[in-house]
C-alpha cells in the first residue's frame, strides 16, 4: 500500500520548492521520503501513516521540554484567546526581554526577532553600524541562518575573503566575509594581523552544531574574545542553537566567555517564531529608534510566541533540569557509541548538555577537516535502519540531535536496543 508520506510528498513537491519549506526536511542527504508528521507528544511523533517515533529532532532544537508541553500549550491557547498580535507593545514582550536579560550574561538591551537568521541579520547590521566597519569573520561549517552576508564560503587561500555559497549573494557582498577553520587559533591571529583594524565582528558558535556538533578546544573561544577585543571589534554568539539548549547560561556560561552581542533564537520560542539579538548598551542602543540602526518586524515579540517562550524558560529553570537533560543525552551518547563498539564499528559520539553529536569515524572531530573525514554513506544506511525502529534522528551526518525533558530512560534503552539491531543490520 502506498505511503500517505509519500502521497503527501508527491503533493508538496507540486507547490513548493522540493516539497518542503526548509531543505534539510527533504531527506536529500539521506535518502528516501520524508516523514509528514501529525502530531508530538513528549518525546514521540506520530507520521501520516500513524507510525511512531522517539524523536531526537525536536524541531531542530526548540522543544527542549518534549511536544506539546502541556503548561506551553495551555499558555498559547491563553494568549491566543485574547488576540494573535497587534503590531504593539505588550507587557510580555518587556517581561521576556527582561527574563533573557536577567538570565543570559550581558544582554543588558535585547531586540526580540521571529527567527535565528532575523536575530544575526540584525546584529551583523548592528556590529558593522556600531564599529563603522564592514568585514566580517565566520567560521567554515558554522551555520547561522540564511542572510546573504553569511551565505558564504571559504576564500581560496585561508586569508583570501570568502565567496557565495548560494546563488543570489552578489560577490561583493561574500567578499566582506572571511572564512577560518573553527578552532584553528593561529589562522584568527593571522586573520586578526592582515585585516584587524577593518574587522567589524567576528560570528560564531560557542558550540558548534551545523556541521554535527563540534565543541570549542580550550582557549579558542577565549582568544577570539582576546584577539576581538584588541582590534576594537565586536564579537557575537549565535547562541540560536546553543542558548537554553547546553545550559541554562549559553556558551557564555559553560565556557566563561563574554560576547558583546547575543544572538538567540529556538528554545526561547518553545516552537513558535521568536528569536531575539541583545547585548552591551552603548551599542544596543544604535538600534533604531534609539540610533541610527534601522531594524524592525511586522510580528516581532509576537505575543502567542512570547507566551510560548516565557512558559517554556519558566520550566527550564527548575532545579536540576539541566543535569538531568545532560545525563539523559550523555547515557544515549555511551549507550550508541557501546552499541557500535559490539559490532566494531568506527563510530563515536558526544554530547554537550542536551545536544549530541553522532559519527562514523572512531573519535569526535574537532575541525571541519575531521567531519569531512565521517562516513555519509554509513550515515545514510544508520538513519534509515534507526527510522524503520521507530527512532527520528536528523536526516543528515552534518547536524545535531536533541534530547528533551521528555526523554524517559526508557526512550533511551529502547534507542539504544534499535542501534544495537540496526548496526548489526
Ligand atoms: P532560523 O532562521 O532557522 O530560525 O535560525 C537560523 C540559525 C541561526 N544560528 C544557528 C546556530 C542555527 O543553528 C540556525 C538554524 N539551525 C538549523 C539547524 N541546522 C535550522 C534547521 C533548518 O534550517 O531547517
Amino acid at each position: 500500500m502506498t505511503s500517505k508520506n509519500d502521497l503527501l510528498f508527491d503533493r508538496s513537491r507540486s507547490v513548493i520548492p522540493g516539497g518542503v519549506n526548509s531543505p534539510v526536511r527533504a531527506f536529500r542527504a539521506v535518502g528516501g521520503t520524508p516523514r509528514f508528521i501529525e502530531r508530538g507528544e513528549g518525546s514521540r511523533i506520530w507520521d501520516a501513516d500513524g507510525r511512531e517515533y522517539i524523536d531526537y529532532v525536536g524541531s531542530w532544537g526548540p522543544l527542549v521540554l518534549g511536544h506539546s508541553d502541556p503548561d506551553v500549550v495551555a499558555a498559547v491557547r491563553t494568549a491566543a484567546g485574547r488576540g494573535l498580535s497587534f503590531g504593539a507593545p505588550t507587557a510580555g514582550e518587556t517581561e521576556l526581554a527582561e527574563l533573557l536579560s536577567s538570565i543570559v550574561p550581558g544582554l543588558d538591551l535585547v531586540r526580540l526577532v521571529s527567527s535565528g537568521t532575523e536575530a544575526t541579520m540584525s546584529a551583523l547590521r548592528l556590529a558593522r553600524g556600531a564599529t563603522g566597519r564592514s568585514r566580517i569573520v565566520k567560521f567554515e561549517g558554522c551555520y547561522h541562518g540564511h542572510a546573504d552576508s553569511l551565505l558564504v564560503k571559504a576564500g581560496s587561500g585561508a586569508l583570501t575573503l570568502g565567496n557565495p555559497s548560494s546563488a543570489g549573494v552578489p560577490t561583493e557582498t561574500a567578499a566582506q566575509t572571511l572564512v577560518l577553520d573553527y578552532n584553528d587559533t593561529r589562522s584568527l591571529v593571522s586573520a586578526f594581523d592582515t585585516h584587524g583594524t577593518s574587522i567589524a565582528c567576528v560570528i560564531v558558535e560557542p558550540v558548534a552544531g551545523n556541521m554535527n556538533l563540534v565543541v570549542p578546544q580550550p582557549g579558542f573561544l577565549e582568544r577570539l574574545s582576546e584577539l576581538c577585543t584588541e582590534h576594537g571589534a565586536l564579537l557575537i554568539f549565535d547562541e540560536v542553537m546553543t542558548g537554553f539548549r547546553i545550559g541554562l547560561r549559553g556558551g557564555q556560561g559553560l565556557y566563561g566567555v563574554r560576547a558583546d552581542l547575543v544572538t538567540l533564537g529556538k528554545v526561547i520560542g518553545g516552537g513558535m517564531p521568536l528569536g531575539a539579538f541583545g547585548g552591551r548598551r552603548d551599542i544596543m542602543e544604535k538600534v533604531a529608534p534609539l540610533g541610527p540602526v534601522y531594524q524592525a518586524g511586522t510580528l516581532s515579540g509576537n505575543p502567542v510566541a512570547v507566551a510560548a517562550g516565557l512558559s517554556t524558560l519558566s520550566k527550564v529553570q527548575a532545579p536540576g533540569f539541566y543535569e538531568r537533560l545532560s545525563a539523559a543525552t550523555h547515557s544515549l551518547c555511551e549507550g550508541l557509541a557501546s552499541a557500535a563498539r559490539k559490532r566494531g564499528i568506527a563510530f563515536s559520539a558526544q554530547s554537550v548538555g542536551g545536544m549530541f553529536g553522532l559519527y562514523f569515524r572512531a573519535a569526535p572531530p574537532t575541525t571541519y577537516a575531521e567531519v569531512m573525514q565521517c562516513d555519509t554513506e554509513a550515515f545514510g544506511r544508520f538513519f534509515h535502519a534507526m527510522l524503520d525502529r521507530g527512532i527520528y534522528l536528523a536526516p543528515s551526518a552534518y547536524e545535531a540531535g536533541f534530547v528533551s525533558a521528555a526523554h524517559t530512560a526508557a526512550d533511551i534503552a529502547a534507542t539504544v536496543a534499535a542501534a544495537e539491531s540496526a548496526f548489526g543490520s
